[in-house]
């Protein structure tokens, strides 16, 4: 199956996952209009399709971790809605459209973000085809990337040293913790959901962690030379807001080369797996490659 035919097959499956668990208003009406308005705002599904792609890897089927993947997406649309917020990076626009708080307000888009965070882990324990002790196991790993050893760690380093002069060490550091840690652990928690052995949660968690941060460096790439209108928010908002980035270090080429390096380091973290990683393989090319 090509990679556009197996990202939108596995998207579809987390969509309808996701339509379905929020079918019935089990919170008050204007949280969850601003809930759904963001978790159905047209989000990429990249952590979710990574999360699937990693167990069909390991042998297991996309319909047993959808609980699991769908919760990765709860937890990366609660971080989307906290970052644009007035206090954080103050976005108008996101995925093509108004902002969470933009339209709902800013008191309603924290609670939306509340919301999704908690609700992921209550999603997480769904479902019941996993070993004893794996569930226990990915939570610590998902919360350890969401928390303050990752993603929350990252976002606070990362506003910390706004307009500070741009260091490597830093760098490195925001983007391994602000966006490389979730994707990560979207990877990582399927090979301890199947129950196999350290070293291919090890190699498929090294793998995991090469494209996290290819990922955001080309975040950043695509900050300075991507299209708006594809991207669905504005451009050039780093070089604004005097973020450190990529490119504001090593400049495009250099980032470039660096992303293109760190996809085939992925690529070789899982040269020991079969086909059935071939998915793997080709999200890691796109990842790289993209252009929204
Ligand atoms: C608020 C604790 C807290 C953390 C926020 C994720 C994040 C940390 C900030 C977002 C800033 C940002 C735009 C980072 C670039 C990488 C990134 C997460 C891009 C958005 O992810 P995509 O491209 O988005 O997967 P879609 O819209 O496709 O879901």
């Amino acid at each position: 199956m090509a990679l556009k035919d197996y990202i939108r097959s596995r998207q579809e499956l987390v969509d309808s996952y996701l339509k379905e668990y929020f079918s019935n208003e089990f919170l008050p009406a204007r949280l969850y209009e601003s809930v759904t308005y963001s978790l159905f705002a047209g989000g990429k599904r990249i952590r979710p399709v990574l999360a699937i792609a990693s167990y069909e890897a390991c042998g297991g089927k996309a319909e047993d971790i959808l609980p699991q993947a769908s919760a990765i997406e709860l937890i990366h649309t609660y971080s989307l809605i906290h970052d644009d917020l007035p206090a954080m990076d103050d976005d108008a626009m996101r995925r093509g459209k108004p902002t969470n708080h933009k339209v709902f307000g800013e008191a309603i888009a924290i609670l939306a973000g509340d919301a999704l965070l908690t609700e992921a882990f209550v999603m997480f324990t769904e479902g019941e085809t996993f070993p004893p002790g794996a569930v226990k196991k990915a939570i610590r790993i998902l919360a350890d990337a969401a928390g303050p050893r990752g993603m929350v760690g990252g976002q606070a380093e990362d506003i910390l040293s706004e307009r500070k002069a741009p260091d490597p060490k830093t760098v490195h550091f925001i983007h391994t913790h602000k966006t490389g840690a979730l994707i990560c652990a979207s990877v990582k928690i399927a090979p301890v959901l199947a129950g196999l052995p350290c070293e291919v949660v090890d190699g498929i968690g090294t793998y995991g962690e090469k494209i996290g941060l290819a990922f955001q460096i080309v975040d950043d790439i695509l900050d300075v030379t991507g299209d708006a209108g594809a991207l669905g928010k504005e451009t050039g908002a780093d070089v604004e807001k005097g973020k450190m980035t990529y490119p504001a270090i090593y400049g495009i080429e250099r980032s470039r080369a660096a992303a293109n390096e760190l996809a085939k380091e992925a690529l070789s973290a899982i040269d020991f797996m079969t086909d059935a990683a071939d998915p793997l393989r080709w999200i890691a090319e796109y990842l790289v490659q993209r252009t929204m």
